[in-house]
């Protein structure tokens, strides 16, 4: 058996935290042999439900659970901490836009991204979850100068996930068929599910699927799925968000197996045009804990105007909190 490693998760009492937090304890992001130490951070009023989570996972028995911390404080809930989950942020709330929920959510990214930097472990790795995912992952990294950059990303497995599902459904496969479902850009509106990579038992899928399904309704159902989630069950999306956020912190850990790429969002150095320190997805590839994005791609015209868009995007969030990041 290895070590405990210290794992932090914020917004720990909320929907995506309790479907998060059972499967790191039983091992099914950092493995069957690495037990974990949680650490979770709360706000004052959610420390009652938080503690009814942690009675909930004690009941589960889980043999890698080697302790459960709690706090309202970052700093205690990042002390030494390996593996980051920044899953709590404020939704966004009637009438509020996205540049309000990108304003409303930078001070808490600043405060967070001080605290992994003042206590962290020297290895730490950061995914940043809670909306807008890629600006608060670039506040934080922003305010934090002494962890090396790459160790902050942010999530966009949920819609290489959601797009690998519209392939597999539509080619009549399982997931595991599907190989470099690429999303590029933004977990937002002008997110590019790139299918011009994306194979399916070996065989390129823009061979295999109608071109107009792929840039009309597969695009369109994967940028919308989230909404559509909302409208069916009530709710957002939280145990294939956990399931994302487990997947991109495993393949992290782990790395991508021989040939297979993972969608990160990861700042950018300038690759494929993407203006330098943005937290963009690219395609990745890992191995020993460390990321190098793909390079060499053709980009068609198409997918250029794409990225072009998604990048606009950024610019336009990253100038709202320009403020924040220095
Ligand atoms: P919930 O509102 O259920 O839970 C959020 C939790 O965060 C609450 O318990 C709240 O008390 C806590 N919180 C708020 N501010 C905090 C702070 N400063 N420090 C610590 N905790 C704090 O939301 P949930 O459904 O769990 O979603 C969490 C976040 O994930 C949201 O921002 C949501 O938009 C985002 N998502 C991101 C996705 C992605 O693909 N990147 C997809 C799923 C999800 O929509």
């Amino acid at each position: 058996m290895n070590a405990p490693i210290k794992v932090a998760v914020t917004g720990a009492a909320g929907n995506i935290g309790y479907a998060l937090l059972f499967r790191i304890a039983s091992g099914d992001c950092f493995g069957k042999d690495q037990p974990v130490i949680l650490q979770l951070l709360e706000i004052p009023p959610a420390m009652t439900a938080l503690a009814g989570v942690v009675m909930e996972l004690n009941d589960a028995a889980f043999p890698l659970l080697h302790g459960i911390v709690t706090s309202d404080d970052p700093n205690v809930a990042f002390a030494g901490a390996q593996q980051i989950f920044l899953v709590g942020s404020r939704p966004r709330g009637p009438g509020m836009q996205r540049a309000d929920l990108v304003a409303a959510n930078g001070p808490i990214f600043v405060g967070q991204g001080k605290a992994i930097n003042d206590n962290a472990a020297p290895d730490v790795r950061v995914v940043v979850v809670g909306n807008p995912c890629n600006t608060n992952a670039l506040i934080a990294m922003n305010s934090a100068p002494d962890v090396p950059r790459e160790r902050f990303t942010a999530m966009t497995r949920l819609d290489q996930n959601r797009a690998v599902s519209q392939l597999a459904g539509r080619l009549g496969v399982t997931a595991g068929a599907v190989s470099r479902m690429v999303i590029w850009g933004n977990h937002g509106p002008s997110m590019y599910p790139d299918f011009h990579q994306a194979t399916v038992n070996g065989k390129a899928v823009a061979d295999l699927v109608d071109h107009d399904w792929l840039t009309g309704d597969f695009a369109s159902t994967v940028k919308g799925r989230g909404g559509a989630i909302i409208k069916a069950r009530g709710q957002s999306s939280a145990a294939s968000a956990a399931g994302a956020a487990i997947d991109h912190m495993a393949t992290w850990f782990n790395g991508t197996a021989e040939g297979e790429w993972a969608s990160m969002a990861v700042p950018s150095n300038g690759e494929y045009g993407v203006p330098k320190g943005l937290i963009f997805s690219f395609p990745v590839t890992i191995k020993d804990g460390v990321y190098t994005i793909v390079k060499g791609l053709k980009i068609n015209a198409f997918s250029q105007a794409q990225i072009d868009n998604t990048v606009a995007e950024l610019v336009a969030e990253r100038d709202a909190v320009k403020d924040l990041i220095g």
